[in-house]
C-alpha cells in the first residue's frame, strides 16, 4: 500500500529522485493517479506554500520543490490523458505586453499547479488581445497577469479592456500581481484579485475560481 506521505515529504524537501521514485513505486501498486497527486503531491506543495509564506523557505526552495512535484507530475500526466481529472480551475497565465520578466510569474504558475489548477502559461510579452483570444480558447476561469515594470502596469488595464470589449468580462475572474503592483491598482483598474506573493496567489485564485469543471 502506497504511503502517500512519504511524497509529500519528499516534494516538501525538494528531492526529485525520491518524489520520482515513490511515484513510480505508487503508480506499480495500483494507486489512483488522482490519489497521487490529491493526497501525495499536492500536500507537500501546500506545505511549501505555506513555508514561503512564513519566511521558512525563500525562492531557491520553492523552486527545487516545485521541480520534484513536476518529475512525479511527468509519470503522471500519461495516465491521465482523456481523463476528466478534479481540478480547482484554469487559469490563463502570462507576463504583460512590453516586459519579459518571468521568474515570478513561473513561481506563481508552478504554485498554482502545485495546488491543483490546471495552468495554461503564454510565456512573457502578451498582448490583450492574446490574453482575450487564449482564455476563451481554452474556456479559463482565471486570467492572470504579472508586470514587473511600473512602465507595464497600464497592460493589465488594457487586457481587462479589452475582455470588456469583446463582451466577455464576466466570463473571467482577473488576478494581477507583481513588485509593483499594489491591492489599489488592482482595485483602480477593476480586478478581481490581487496577491503579493506565489504563496497568497494560491489563496487569492481558490478565493476567485469556481471549484467546478466547467
Ligand atoms: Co529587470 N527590473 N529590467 N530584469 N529586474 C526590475 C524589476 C527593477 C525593479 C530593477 C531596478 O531597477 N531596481 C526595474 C523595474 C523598475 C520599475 O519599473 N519599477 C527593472 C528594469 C528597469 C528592467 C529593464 C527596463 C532594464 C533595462 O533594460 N534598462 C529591463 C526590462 C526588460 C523588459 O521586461 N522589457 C529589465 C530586464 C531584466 C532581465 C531580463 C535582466 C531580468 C529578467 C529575467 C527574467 O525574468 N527571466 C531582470 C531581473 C531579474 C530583475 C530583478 C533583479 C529581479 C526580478 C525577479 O525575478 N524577482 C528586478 C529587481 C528586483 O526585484 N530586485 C528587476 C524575483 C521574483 C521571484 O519576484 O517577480 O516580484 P517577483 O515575483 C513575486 C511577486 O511579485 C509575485 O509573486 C512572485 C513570487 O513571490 N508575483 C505575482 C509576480 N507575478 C504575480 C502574479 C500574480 C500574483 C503574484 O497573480 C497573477
Amino acid at each position: 500500500m502506497a504511503d502517500l506521505a512519504r511524497i509529500s515529504e519528499a516534494v516538501i524537501v525538494g528531492n526529485a529522485d525520491r518524489t520520482q521514485q515513490l511515484v513510480k513505486q505508487a503508480i506499480d501498486e495500483g494507486t489512483d493517479p488522482e490519489k497521487i497527486i490529491y493526497e501525495g503531491l499536492v500536500p507537500g506543495m501546500n506545505v511549501v506554500g505555506d513555508k514561503f509564506r512564513k519566511n521558512e523557505y525563500y525562492v531557491p526552495e520553492v523552486l527545487i520543490a516545485a521541480r520534484a512535484m513536476q518529475r512525479g507530475m511527468d509519470l503522471l500526466q500519461p495516465l491521465l490523458q482523456g481523463r476528466k481529472i478534479r481540478t480547482l480551475g484554469k487559469v490563463v497565465i502570462g507576463t504583460v505586453e512590453g516586459d519579459l520578466h518571468d521568474i515570478g510569474k513561473n513561481l506563481v504558475a508552478m504554485m498554482l499547479k502545485g495546488s491543483g489548477f490546471e495552468v495554461i502559461d503564454l510565456g512573457v510579452d502578451i498582448k490583450a488581445d492574446d490574453f482575450v483570444q487564449k482564455a476563451e480558447e481554452e474556456g479559463a476561469h482565471i486570467v492572470a497577469m504579472s508586470a514587473l515594470l511600473t512602465t507595464t502596469m497600464p497592460s493589465m488595464k488594457k487586457t481587462i479592456e479589452a475582455l470588456k470589449q469583446a463582451g466577455v468580462r464576466s466570463n473571467f475572474k482577473v488576478m494581477i500581481g507583481g513588485a509593483p503592483v499594489t491591492q489599489g491598482y488592482a482595485d483602480e483598474i477593476g480586478a478581481d484579485g490581487f496577491a503579493p506573493d506565489a504563496a497568497s496567489a494560491v489563496d487569492k485564485a481558490k478565493a476567485v475560481s469556481y471549484t467546478h469543471l466547467r
